[in-house]
């Protein structure tokens, strides 16, 4: 197994489109046992394929205290929804950076496992707000797109400016 390099905001590939997982081999398997060490070590609560450089439609989710518990979800589409609720959402790709976002309470969704077989799941409060953040991933969009142009930017003149600190990327 490998840690993964997270792409940090405002990577120009975190607006990549990802497309639909077709076939569930074992190359498949073994980025998803990536993904979710990835996302323990960071520590994170979900992680998007998009985020690790990978533009297919796969995320692993684990919102339990013990932290062991992961939901792989592949090909994942909201079938219904109802309600809404805000929540203080945080992004391992926006590092430091914490928003309130307005998303649907309560979403069923329709998702394939890591063998490819489909299964259905409903969910509302944190499940339910961290599957929506991780499902606009695959649509190349991050939270911060929905906040106001001028936060938005000022988010993102401080990621550029801790890039360069650490001259790690450079944009
Ligand atoms: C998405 O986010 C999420 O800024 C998953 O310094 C977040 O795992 C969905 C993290 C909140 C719903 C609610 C963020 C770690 C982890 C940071 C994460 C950081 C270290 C974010
Ligand atoms: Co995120």
């Amino acid at each position: 197994m490998a840690l993964l390099t997270i792409l940090n905001y405002p990577d120009p590939r975190l607006h990549t489109v990802a497309k639909p997982v077709t076939e569930f081999n074992a190359e498949l398997k073994r980025l998803v046992q990536d993904m979710r060490e990835t996302m323990y070590a960071a520590p994170g609560i979900g992680l998007a394929a998009t985020q690790v450089d990978h533009h297919i439609q796969l995320i692993v989710i684990d919102t339990s205290k013990e932290q062991n518990d992961v939901l792989v979800l592949i090909n994942p589409k909201i079938v219904n929804q109802s309600g809404v609720q805000e929540y203080e959402e945080g992004c391992l790709s926006v590092p430091g950076v914490y928003e309130s976002v307005t998303r649907a309470e309560h979403i069923k969704v329709e998702a394939q496992d890591t063998n490819g077989k489909k299964f259905t799941l409903e969910a509302e409060g944190l499940l339910s707000v961290c599957i929506q953040h991780e499902m606009d991933h695959l649509k190349g969009k991050v939270f911060v797109d929905y906040l106001s142009p001028l936060k938005r930017n000022r988010i993102r003149t401080k990621m550029m400016k801790h890039a360069r600190e650490i001259t790690r990327n450079v944009y």
